[in-house]
């Protein structure tokens, strides 16, 4: 084996990577050749660099461990980057290995070329560009591009320059790789990087990576205990029991506390608000007022809502604190602290420290009486309703099975579930990170092959179509299911103000009159269709048991209609 492509196969079995997702070509043919005859790791073939990446993304989301993609040289490479940014702004770790040729041949006239070094650089968290001959540096490189995506959840980029041959490379007693691919070597490293007091900036930067924040737990107490309405506003959260656990506690305990939520926060409470838009957009002048939070806590990742984006930052609390392990983010213009610490580690030892529980207080309260109302106004809605996106989203959150993964396509579908209260034994993921509607497919398809639960995804006509080639896959587990929600183009931008009286409103929605039904045909899936409430739920009603393939469920929506029900939706639900 080539040592460079032992080298790199070696430092991902130390890390224990075990799922690799290659893509076709001859470049990369010595890791191709080098990962699938290794026992220590599932391959999988995906042509479409652009599939094969988020692909692996969704894998990477569900499993939260690293996933390696591996591809040639020139274009192919390129296809990653929306997965690559997607991943960024996620925090999903993602190992990107291209294949690349030696630095003699780029830029005078090779075939397949292109400057591949560093070429991520703006939306990744290390580039190891690997050297042909020192095998030494490329050890370290390997080891913090490796420790950066596991401990960072983030993507990184590891560029592989291979000379010919590329096949059959017998080594020629060219075996230095193996001294530096012992596990000895890489413990060394690692060791090296943890106790590192050397002072060297790198060094010191990537210690930082596993070193929590240093808090003065006794301000932070006291602002928490000062602050009467406190506000904990969660983006995209991977579900988790303890953060649930100890939110159900506090909310029940401390009625200066108000829990937002989103679908994508995977939290469920009937004290907290979970439609965050279903809640505020009818707001008075007076209700802002009062709703202006002493203290913002955010938790996670990004927000869908754009209205509760705005609404902060006109009405900037006093103090904003961001805690999240990985990521700094100061959505709102004010962000007073972000500590750098698992978010749960840190409320409970203010919720420790807490002397306002039980007092007289009623921020919570008025919230979530208003949320009642509101939910009350949402029911008698939906029940006088017409055939539309809305009420087809209600039927279908209605339908789902428990414990099902439910994945979720941008922009309007996401926005929708938005509005219900949705089953709480349901998973719910959808790529915020970038909003992206070029992979939402085939995230769903890697979620689901990750993922033991069913997995239902529910998406638009235009994303689902932008994605086509993720059905290219031999990966789909029969039990997935695809719930395809077609008005005939993007949606959203009837939603959204702007658009309709453009005069272009042809660029924007871009209407095509397209069916899945001979995709569905050419990639094996099976396929069935509605047009009115009745057939879509006599579809639903046997939808998810199992099958020999999996299933499409096209149902057509009408867009002259969607729109019109929407507004009339969130007037209805004025107070
Ligand atoms: C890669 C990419 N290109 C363009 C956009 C802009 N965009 C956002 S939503 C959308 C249309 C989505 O339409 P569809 O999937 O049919 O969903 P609907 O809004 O109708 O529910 C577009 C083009 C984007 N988010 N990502």
């Amino acid at each position: 084996m080539k040592p460079l492509s032992k080298q790199v196969i070696s430092a991902c079995e130390y890390f224990g990577i075990d799922k690799i997702v290659i893509s076709p070509g001859s470049r990369n043919a010595p890791l191709t050749i080098g990962f699938s005859k290794n026992k220590n790791f599932e391959t999988f073939s995906i042509v479409d660099e652009r599939c094969a990446g988020f692909f692996a993304l969704g894998m990477a989301q569900q499993t939260q461990k690293p996933v390696a993609l591996v591809c040639t040289s020139g274009s192919a490479l390129l296809n990653y980057y929306p997965a690559i940014a997607e991943a960024f702004y996620s925090n999903i770790p993602l190992v990107v290995i291209s294949a690349d040729r030696p630095k003699h041949l780029i830029d005078i006239g090779d075939g397949q070329t292109i400057r591949q070094e560093n070429v991520y650089q703006n939306h990744i968290s290390y580039s190891a560009n690997l050297d042909e001959k020192d095998f030494e540096k490329n050890s370290k490189l390997l080891v913090e591009a490796l420790l950066i995506a596991e401990h960072k959840k983030s993507p990184v980029h590891i560029n592989v320059p291979f000379d010919e041959p590329l096949y059959n490379d017998n080594n020629n007693g060219r075996d230095i790789a193996c001294n530096v691919c012992t596990k000895n070597n890489y413990d060394t490293i690692v060791n090296e990087i943890i106790q590192s007091q050397s002072g060297r900036k790198k060094e010191e930067k990537l210690v930082s990576l596993f070193i929590p924040s240093q808090i003065d737990y006794q301000k932070i107490s006291k602002i928490w205990n000062n602050s009467q309405k406190k506000l904990i506003l969660v983006g995209v959260n991977y579900p988790s029991e303890e953060l649930q656990e100890f939110l159900n506690d506090l909310v029940e305990n401390d009625n200066s506390v108000l829990v937002m939520t989103e679908t994508t926060s995977n939290l469920y409470n009937d004290k907290f608000i979970g439609s965050i838009d279903k809640l505020i957009t009818n707001f008075t002048e007076k209700d802002f007022q009062y709703f202006q939070p002493d203290l913002l806590v955010t938790l996670g990742g990004l927000v869908v809502s754009k209205r509760i984006k705005q609404l902060l930052r006109k009405y900037q609390p006093k103090h904003h604190w961001h805690i999240d392990f990985y990521t700094k983010l100061d959505t709102y213009f004010c962000l007073t602290e972000y500590f750098k610490i698992k978010p749960i580690h840190l409320l409970k030892i203010i919720h420790n420290n807490s002397v306002c529980s039980k007092v007289e207080n009623s921020y919570q309260h008025k919230f979530v009486e208003q949320k009642t109302k509101r939910n009350e106004k949402h029911k008698q809605f939906l029940k006088q309703t017409k055939y539309s996106d809305l009420k087809v989203v209600e039927q279908v959150l209605n339908s789902i099975p428990n414990n099902c993964q439910l994945q979720i396509s941008n922009s309007s579908m996401i926005r929708y579930v938005q509005l219900f209260d949705v089953n709480n034994t349901l998973q719910v993921f959808c790529n915020r990170g970038t909003s992206g509607i070029d992979g939402s497919t085939s995230t769903a398809i890697g979620a689901s092959f990750a993922n033991e639960k069913q997995t239902v995804f529910l998406t638009g006509d235009i994303s689902f179509f932008y994605d086509s080639n993720a059905l290219w896959n031999n990966y789909v587990p029969k039990n997935f299911r695809i719930i395809l929600v077609n008005n005939d183009g993007g949606g959203i931008f009837k939603i959204i103000p702007g658009p309709s009286n453009s005069g272009a409103l042809l660029f924007f929605e871009t209407k095509h009159g397209l069916t899945a039904e001979n995709l569905a045909k050419m990639f094996n899936f099976e396929y069935c269709s509605a047009r009115n409430l009745e057939e879509v739920n006599q579809n639903l009603s046997d939808f998810y048991s199992v099958s020999d393939r999996p299933k499409i469920l096209e149902i057509f929506t009408p867009s002259d209609l969607n729109d019109k029900v929407l507004k009339e939706y969130f007037k209805a639900m004025n107070n």
